[in-house]
């Protein structure tokens, strides 16, 4: 089945009791028991709801896995990972990423004992000189949030799996319309279904797929055991969503090219961070892994002022100023003070994210629309 048809079909069964196309939002905590142990298959929804249970095999479908979780959010997805490490063990993470994942791994993993090492992966072999016996995980996103860096999945598979080591990618940016880890090497794939998966702004959820079964048993483990699941209504909307995801994506990338051109054309901007300019550093890379570019990108204006970038993103109409990404109506947002707020000031200076940078998320507007928007907001 190609991926146009499994964001629809795949993995799905028409409802049993009355053939409904799209599967009944089940509603319900529990199910009625004929004996102590006597169900069908579902005894409280924490453990499984059929509702979720369908949004999880549509997940392990598109990224082409064989297993799918679902999480009350991106980062109770990410939380489910790290339980599978334990005191003492090593994580090495891009250095470059979202600010809530950095909050979650400094502020509550390294209280617990671990010790995470975040670093440039544009080269992957700088991954190798950072692994030691207690290595655990390697954590990848890409591209990367908000610079729009890209890592090689193939490459960190390849040393991930020669030192027995969890390869993790967070493939929220990308989506598996445009990448696909698991078929790269990478052992786990994580999402902030929040954004494009969902689609619409609506919900926020957490997606987990895999294709071994004794990981995806160790994480169904701890889904159930720390209960951080999604409800059965949010879980409708997620199916929904995935339905349209290829089309969405599609129109995502042609306003996402004709954005990023106008913006390298503009006088008033400094840098454009996205891969499908061929200047790009890790353009190569992206070509390869990526069937497009996606619709993120990052820019800043001139002189790295903070007064004039918060002007802008003020000034822009059909760009709301918000947090997240990935909806069908586009977002503008300021990292530095938004997202990554939570990155020290100097640690995210490093990583490109300084006063003056704008992220944005190009929806599926009319083009001519979106960049009149921007031409009227960079004055
Ligand atoms: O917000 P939540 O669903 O918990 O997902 C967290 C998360 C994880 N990974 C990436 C790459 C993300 O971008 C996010 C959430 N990001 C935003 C809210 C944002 O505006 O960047």
């Amino acid at each position: 089945m190609k991926f146009n048809t499994k964001t629809i079909h795949g993995k799905q069964k028409h409802d049993l009791a009355y053939g409904a196309v799209m599967p009944p939002i089940y509603q319900t905590s529990t199910y009625a028991q004929s004996t102590p142990g006597g169900h069908k298959g579902f005894e409280y929804s924490r453990t499984h709801n059929p509702t979720r249970q369908a949004l999880e095999n549509a997940f392990a479908s598109i990224e082409n896995g064989n297993y799918g979780l679902a999480f009350g959010s991106g980062l109770a997805a990410i939380d489910a990972i790290m339980k599978l490490l334990k005191s003492g063990d090593e994580v090495i993470s891009t250095s470059d990423l979202y600010g809530g994942t950095y909050r979650l791994f400094t502020r509550i993993f390294e209280g617990f004992g671990i010790k995470f090492h975040f670093i440039g992966m544009q080269n992957a072999t700088n991954v190798e000189s950072y692994i030691n016996d207690n290595t655990k995980l390697i954590w990848v996103e890409t591209p990367t949030n908000p610079m729009m860096n890209i890592i090689d999945i193939k490459k960190t598979a390849t040393i991930a799996k020669k030192h027995d080591i969890i390869l993790a990618v967070d493939n929220t940016f990308a989506t598996p319309y445009l990448q696909q880890p698991l078929d790269l090497g990478a052992d786990i794939v994580m999402h902030s279904a929040t954004k494009y998966i969902g689609g619409h702004s609506d919900l926020v959820m957490g997606a987990l797929i895999v294709k071994d079964k004794d990981l995806a048993d160790r994480l169904y483990f701890i889904q159930n055991a720390s209960g951080a699941v999604c409800g059965p209504q949010d879980s409708f909307l997620a199916l929904r969503g995935i339905k349209t995801l290829h089309v969405r994506m599609q129109r995502h990338c042609e306003n996402g090219k004709a954005v990023a051109k106008y913006l390298a054309s503009h006088p008033k901007v400094e840098n454009v961070y996205w891969p499908g300019f061929e200047a790009h550093p890790n353009h190569d890379i992206a070509k390869s892994q990526m069937k497009d570019f996606g619709g993120m990108i990052s820019f800043t204006t001139k002189g790295n002022n903070y007064e004039e970038a918060i002007k802008v993103v003020e000034r822009m109409k059909l760009f709301t100023l918000a947090e997240s990404l990935g909806g069908v109506e586009s977002l503008s947002g300021h990292p530095a003070s938004m997202t990554h707020a939570s990155i020290p000031k100097k640690e995210r200076e490093k990583t490109g994210v300084v006063d003056s940078l704008i992220r944005l998320s190009v929806g599926i507007e009319d083009i001519e629309d979106l960049i009149n928007d921007l031409k009227q907001a960079l004055g």
